[in-house]
C-alpha cells in the first residue's frame, strides 16, 4: 500500500491502524455526495458548494490532462487565498498529479528551485500582487530552467495570461470536454502513452495504479543546510494529519474555518485547517489578505468559528478587538503556531478576543502538537501542546547525538512523519539510523506530556513563522562588492518574533539594509529573507572546528 519510497515492511504495524485507504479525490467525491448543497468554499468573489467544487475538479483535471500533465506529474502551485486554489488543488488530485506548494511570497529564485527539484510539468500562478507580476516571473522561471537544460513547465495563469504565453485558468476549464461522472478522461492520454484515470476510480487494467499510500503532495521544508527540501506526503498520512487536527480543534459540520495564512501552508491546509473543515462538512472562508480588518469583517459576515494565526498577527488582532470585539461573536477557537508564542501574549489573547486559544507546534515534515481546548489556561499559555497521535514517538536528545537529555533536540517518528525527503540521498543526517527525524528544535516536556519549545539548534531564521536557512542568504551576500565574510543570525524582536542581522566583514563603507534588500530582490529572493539590520565586524568569531560561531555572534549582538 505504501508507495512513497519507504519500504512497506519497515512500517510498524501500530501505525497502520491509524490509516484509512482514501485519496483526496475520492474524499471530495464522498463529501459532494454527503453534503452536495452545503457551501464548501467562499472568497470575496465567489462561493462554491461541495457539488460545484467536485464538478470543477473534474474539469480542471481534464484541462490539465489536455496540457499534457498526467498522473504522478508534479505541478508547482503558487496562488493567493482564492477559490481557484482549491479548484486547482483538487483538480490535480483527481488527475493523480502532485501539487508542489509554493508560498505567495516566493520569487523567481525559490520557484526555479521548487520546479527544478520536483521536475515540475506545470506552474500555476496568479496575475500580480501590488507591483509584482507573477506572469513575468513565470516566464523568467521557464527561461532559467531552459538554460539549465531542464524541461520548461507549462504555465497556467489564474487571470489574464498577458504576455506570458501561458494558459488562462478559465480557458483550461473550458478546454476540458463536457464531463459526466465517468469516464472523465476517456480519449485523453498522457504524452508517455499512459491512459489517464481519475485516482478515485481504480483502473481495472492497472492494479498498481494510484492508491492511498501514493504521493499526494509535496510540501517545502523551512531549510537548514541550504535550499528548502521537498517533503513527500501521501494521501494516507495527510488524511491522518487532518483528522487528528479535527479531533484536537473540535471541528464539526457547523465549523466555518477562516484561512488567514496562505492556503498552501501545512498549518492552514491540514492542521486541521481547510481539509479538516471540508472533511466534516464545514465551510472554508479564504481571506484575501492577512490584515485584521479583512479578517474581522469576514468573521462577522460569514460567522466564522475557527481560524489560525502566527504569533506576529496576534497583537494586531488584540488592537482591532479593542474597538470591534463584537465582530468576533461566533469565533470559538484561535489556533496560534508557526513560531513561539510569548507566554504573556498567550495569557492575554484568549480573554481579549473572547475565544479559546490553541497553541499548535508543528512542521511540514509531520508531527503536530496541540494544546487541548479544555487545558488549564496556564498550560495553554506556557506550552506548545501534546502530540496529535498517541503513536507519535518523541525523543529528546543532546543535539547531534541520540543520548537522552531533559532539555535538548527533539527527534520524532510516527504515522504521519516523513522517513526521507523527496529525492534525497539514502544517508541523510536529518534522520537517525532508527528513522527518527531531527527537528532541530530545542524542547523539554512537562511530566504531564506537553512539549515546551525553548529554542532552536538548527541554523534557521524564523521571521514571524516564515523560515529560511541562514546559509541561503549568506551565499548571496558574499557576492556583494567588498564583502569578505557574511553571517545571518536571528535576534529576538518584539514585532517579528525574530529579526535577522547580517553580520559582515567588509572593505570600505558598510552596505545599508536597503542595499542588501535590493541585492537579494535582484537575485530573485522572497522579501522576507532581507535582513533587518547590518552589523560590521573585523573578523568572524570561529568555533574550534573553524565554523562561524553563531552563538558567540548572538551574544555579542545582544550586548
Ligand atoms: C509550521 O511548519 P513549518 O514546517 O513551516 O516550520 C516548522 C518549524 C518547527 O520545527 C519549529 O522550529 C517552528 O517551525 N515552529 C514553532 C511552533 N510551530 C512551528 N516553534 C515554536 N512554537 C510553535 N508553536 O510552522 C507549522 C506547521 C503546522 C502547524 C503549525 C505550524
Amino acid at each position: 500500500m505504501n508507495r512513497t519510497g519507504t519500504d512497506f515492511l519497515t512500517i510498524p504495524q501500530h501505525y497502520v491502524k491509524h490509516w484509512r485507504t482514501v485519496t483526496f479525490s475520492g474524499s471530495l467525491r464522498r463529501w459532494a455526495r454527503l453534503w452536495p448543497d452545503t457551501v464548501a468554499v467562499v472568497d470575496p468573489r465567489q462561493r462554491l458548494t461541495y457539488q460545484e467544487l467536485d464538478k470543477s475538479a473534474d474539469r480542471v483535471a481534464a484541462g490539465f490532462a489536455r496540457l499534457g500533465v498526467g498522473r504522478g506529474d508534479r505541478v508547482v502551485v503558487q496562488l493567493p487565498n482564492q477559490v481557484e486554489f482549491l479548484q486547482v488543488w483538487f483538480g490535480l488530485q483527481r488527475l493523480g498529479a502532485v501539487p508542489v506548494h509554493a508560498m505567495p511570497a516566493h520569487r523567481r529564485d525559490e520557484i526555479v528551485h521548487l520546479a527544478a527539484a520536483s521536475g515540475a510539468a506545470a506552474l500555476v500562478v496568479g496575475e500580480r500582487q501590488g507591483r509584482f507580476d507573477f506572469r513575468t516571473m513565470a516566464v523568467e522561471v521557464g527561461a532559467e530552467l531552459g538554460r539549465r537544460g531542464m524541461a520548461v513547465p507549462e504555465v497556467v495563469v489564474v487571470g489574464e495570461p498577458g504576455e506570458s504565453g501561458g494558459t488562462a485558468f478559465s480557458e483550461l476549464c473550458r478546454l476540458a470536454p463536457a464531463l459526466s461522472a465517468t469516464p472523465a478522461f476517456a480519449g485523453l492520454s498522457h504524452p508517455t502513452g499512459a491512459r489517464l484515470v481519475p485516482v478515485d476510480e481504480p483502473d481495472p487494467d492497472d492494479p498498481h495504479g494510484p492508491a492511498a499510500g501514493d504521493l499526494a503532495l509535496l510540501l517545502i521544508s523551512g531549510g537548514t543546510t541550504g535550499r528548502p527540501k521537498l517533503i513527500p506526503r501521501s494521501h494516507t498520512d495527510y488524511d491522518l494529519n487532518a483528522r487528528l487536527g479535527v479531533r484536537a480543534a473540535a471541528m464539526n459540520s457547523g465549523t466555518v474555518y477562516l484561512a488567514v495564512l496562505p492556503a498552501g501552508f501545512n498549518f492552514t491546509l491540514a492542521c486541521p485547517g481547510i481539509l479538516g473543515a471540508l472533511s466534516v462538512g464545514g465551510t472554508v472562508v479564504l481571506a484575501p489578505d492577512p490584515g485584521p480588518a479583512t479578517a474581522f469583517h469576514l468573521i462577522a459576515t460569514e460567522k466564522v468559528t475557527h481560524t489560525a494565526l502566527t504569533p506576529a498577527l496576534v497583537p494586531h488582532w488584540l488592537t482591532e478587538a479593542e474597538t470591534r470585539r463584537e465582530a468576533l461573536a461566533t469565533l470559538q477557537v484561535v489556533q496560534v503556531g508557526g513560531a513561539r508564542l510569548p507566554d504573556e501574549l498567550a495569557r492575554r489573547a484568549g480573554p481579549a478576543l473572547g475565544v479559546t486559544i490553541q497553541q499548535v507546534y508543528g512542521m511540514a515534515e509531520g508531527l503536530i502538537c496541540y494544546t487541548a481546548l479544555d487545558d488549564d489556561p496556564e498550560i495553554v499559555a506556557t506550552t506548545q501542546g501534546r502530540p496529535g497521535c498517541e503513536d507519535d514517538e518523541l525523543l529528546i536528545v543532546r543535539p547531534g547525538t541520540t543520548e537522552p537529555a531533559e532539555t535538548g533536540e527533539l527527534l520524532v517518528r510516527g504515522p504521519y512523519t516523513l522517513r526521507s525527503y523527496y529525492n534525497a540521498p539514502a544517508a541523510d543526517p536529518a534522520f537517525t539510523s532508527e528513522g527518527f527525524y531531527r527537528t532541530g528544535d530545542e524542547v523539554r516536556r512537562l511530566p504531564s506530556g506537553p512539549v515546551v519549545v525553548v529554542g532552536r539548534v538548527k541554523d534557521q531564521i524564523n521571521r514571524a513563522g516564515e523560515k529560511y536557512a541562514a546559509v541561503e542568504v549568506e551565499e548571496h551576500l558574499l557576492d556583494l562588492d567588498g564583502v569578505k565574510a557574511a553571517a545571518i543570525v536571528g535576534l529576538p524582536d518584539p514585532d517579528w518574533g525574530e529579526a535577522a542581522v547580517a553580520v559582515l566583514v567588509h572593505d570600505g563603507p558598510a552596505p545599508t539594509v536597503r542595499a542588501l534588500a535590493t541585492h537579494l530582490r535582484e537575485r530573485g529572493l522572497a522579501a522576507y529573507k532581507a535582513p533587518q539590520r547590518v552589523h560590521s565586524i573585523d573578523a568572524m568569531p570561529l568555533t574550534p572546528v573553524g565554523k562561524v560561531d553563531k552563538q558567540a555572534l548572538r551574544a555579542r549582538l545582544a550586548r
